[in-house]
């Protein structure tokens, strides 16, 4: 039996159409242009040759799943920064559920780590510096695909430093145990990310699912070698509407399957930070399809909603 507070995906919903998910060789000649192209059509791409070395999400997804194993009591002793640090089955703080686990962390404060084993700790950080400049890097590839000076994107990501960084900069480790009630079961439900832009490496078990334009769903291919990047709500708004902010999911894995293991940096701008459409990219006459706002006002007003729910709604014009 599934408890009624958490919704099974319909999976017969998701049809198996792999192939949609865009790839992107990030040190190919053309990447700029693939990036751009992805980036307007689904608002997700698998990024390969992205340069992060294995060992260090190897080493970390290692330290990862044996912090996972600890007994319950012990990793609740982890709980205690909400939003950041350890979490069961609850996402946020107004109702969401799922079949997983996780570790919250913010990279500018090291909220939700600093009581971490040792060696566990050391792995986050050595991975977030990895997979931040690839999203640096893939950043500077989206200006460039957009006709804009190269940094205008990567320099709206907060800085380590600075009083104001706070959670700008986000990584998760999203654990997802086998399920034994049912098959598909919601792992993390259905939503889009709040960010900038976000960059999501998992182990060889599947789940995880986006949303195509037409508002089909499908499945996207587990590849332990590649890293997955999305729009989120925030880089929708600083291109006015050119990239789309993708809407994706998780399904638990079934009973007897390998764990879900996957780790996501989150690349937010700083509290102050305004976010509307970049004056450079608009043509004559193009109006915002959005209210201005900035960073800290967007994540105040998120932290009141639902998972699923359409945050950008609220800062739409027209
Ligand atoms: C979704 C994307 C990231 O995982 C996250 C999530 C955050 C949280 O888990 O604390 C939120 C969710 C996410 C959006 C709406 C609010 C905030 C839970 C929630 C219900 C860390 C983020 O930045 O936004």
């Amino acid at each position: 039996m599934v408890p009624d507070i958490i919704d099974p995906i319909p999976l017969a919903k998701c049809r198996k159409e792999a192939s949609v998910v865009p790839t992107v060789d990030l040190s190919a000649p053309g990447a700029a242009a693939a990036v751009a192209d992805a980036c307007r059509g689904v608002g997700f791409f698998r990024a390969t040759n992205h340069g992060v070395p294995a060992a260090l999400a190897d080493a970390l997804e290692a330290l990862a799943a044996a912090f996972f194993a600890l007994p319950h009591d012990e990793k609740m002793e982890h709980a205690s920064a909400r939003p950041f640090g350890y979490g069961s089955k609850s996402i946020g703080s107004n109702g969401d559920v799922g079949w997983l686990e996780y570790l919250l962390l913010s990279v500018a404060t090291g909220s939700g780590s600093s009581t971490l084993p040792p060696p566990l700790r050391a792995a986050l950080e050595e991975y977030t510096c990895a997979v931040r400049d690839v999203g640096g890097r893939v950043l500077e590839l989206m200006a460039e695909g957009l006709g804009l000076d190269r940094g205008a994107l990567r320099r709206m990501v907060a800085g380590k430093d600075g009083e104001e960084s706070g959670a700008g900069e986000m990584v998760r480790v999203n654990h997802y145990p086998a399920c034994p009630l049912a098959s598909g079961v919601t792992g993390f439900g259905e939503h889009t990310d709040p960010q900038i832009v976000s960059v999501l490496r998992s182990n060889r078990t599947g789940g995880l699912q986006i949303m195509l334009r037409d508002g089909r769903w499908v499945p996207v291919a587990p590849d332990p070698d590649s890293l997955f990047v999305n729009v989120g709500d925030s880089l929708q708004v600083l291109t006015n509407g050119r990239f789309h902010s993708v809407k994706h999911r998780v399904a638990a894995p079934e009973a007897g399957k390998l764990a879900r293991l996957s780790v996501i940096y989150f690349g937010g701008p700083a509290a102050s930070q305004r976010i509307a459409p970049l004056p450079e990219l608009l043509k004559e006459g193009e109006e915002s399809l959005y209210k201005d706002f900035t960073w800290g006002e967007y994540m105040k007003a998120a932290y009141k909603t639902r998972l699923g729910d359409n945050r950008l709604s609220p800062f739409e014009l027209h």
